[in-house]
């Protein structure tokens, strides 16, 4: 199944369909643009009630959290946290017009893959995801962040190259090649065949004076951003300061996700079902976790290692 959105016709479909106007303007726009923010979409009193679940969850597995912290006090980008912390589902769950877009965007129903939660900002130079969400069929998937806190120039915000999207594909597999000498033996990850493919992309980029735009958010905005867009997070000037996102990868359910061993070799046949399960919360599906909870790139905590704060008192 090729993704609605990634249809030669995509913007003439949405275009035609009765739906909400304000679905489609968004859903319009990440064909156009490669990202939308729809604002507003969480209530802010939500994401005040999310961060201060956070902080339980955080006080009830201090031993795990402490041996995280980083020497200014922060974490990491935490992997999976969703699966531990049933605090932060409705952000999937009950953001009814972010949802809309992307349901109509895949022309199937939205489910959740993976989450990434971030206490601060990213400060990642400018990338494309896609290697590391290696769908097939290929692009099949959505980043997205809900915004927690604001987001500026002070904590640090998410910086995208409009347009970047639409760049033609690289020749992938004439790097893995080079690089490994066969498609099949391209590893899972590799650090600096992520960097030739960054920094070729990018630079293409400012070869054609794509703009990078800064996204300035307010808590409860929420956005989409399209497979190929390569983003990034600016600089934080003030180090002191929060930045409480929740950054989550979607797909329609069944979608397999590989990395790069799939990325860099288009033509490879990969199984198209996704060999895990999902469970279904509030009418959405979630898959199953999988490879446990992680911080950065520090060993995974099973899920059998966190205590609920309710349990603890
Ligand atoms: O939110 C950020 O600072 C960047 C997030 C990002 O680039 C990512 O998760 O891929």
């Amino acid at each position: 199944m090729l993704g609605l959105f990634l249809q030669p016709d995509a913007v003439t479909n949405i275009a035609g369909m009765d739906i909400d106007p304000l679905v489609k303007t968004h859903a319009l726009e990440v064909v156009a643009k490669g990202y939308t923010v729809v604002r507003g979409a969480i209530p802010p009193e939500t994401c005040a009630k999310t961060i201060a679940a956070f902080r339980r969850f955080e006080r009830a597995n201090d031993a795990i959290f402490a041996a995280n912290r980083n020497e200014l006090g922060h974490y990491p980008r935490i992997v999976n946290l969703h699966a531990a912390m049933p605090e932060l589902l409705p952000l999937f769950t009950r953001n009814p017009v972010w949802l809309a877009v992307q349901d109509v965007l895949f022309g199937a129903p939205t489910s959740l893959y993976t989450s990434l939660f971030y206490e601060v900002g990213s400060q990642q130079p400018l990338h494309r995801d896609s290697p590391v969400f290696a769908t097939r069929p290929e692009y099949l998937y959505f980043g997205s962040t809900i915004y927690l806190e604001p987001a500026g120039d002070d904590n640090g915000c998410l910086e995208v190259m409009q347009g970047g999207h639409l760049m033609p594909e690289l020749d992938r597999e004439a790097i893995a090649i080079r690089r490994f000498g066969a498609l099949d033996k391209i590893p899972d990850t590799d650090g600096d065949t992520w960097m030739e493919y960054q920094n070729t992309v990018i630079e293409a980029g400012r070869a054609r004076r794509l703009p990078v735009k800064k996204l300035y958010v307010q808590a409860g905005d929420s956005l989409i951003w399209h497979p190929q867009l390569p983003h990034g997070g600016t600089p934080i000037r003030d180090t002191s300061r929060t930045r409480f996102s929740l950054v989550m990868h979607t797909t329609p359910a069944g979608v397999p996700v590989y990395h790069q061993d799939a990325f860099f070799a288009p033509s490879r046949a990969f199984p198209e079902v996704a060999p895990w399960s999902y469970r279904e919360v509030e009418g959405r599906k979630i898959a199953d976790f999988r490879h446990g909870i992680g911080f950065g790139h520090e060993r995974a905590y099973q899920l059998s290692e966190f205590r609920q704060p309710e349990l603890v008192g």
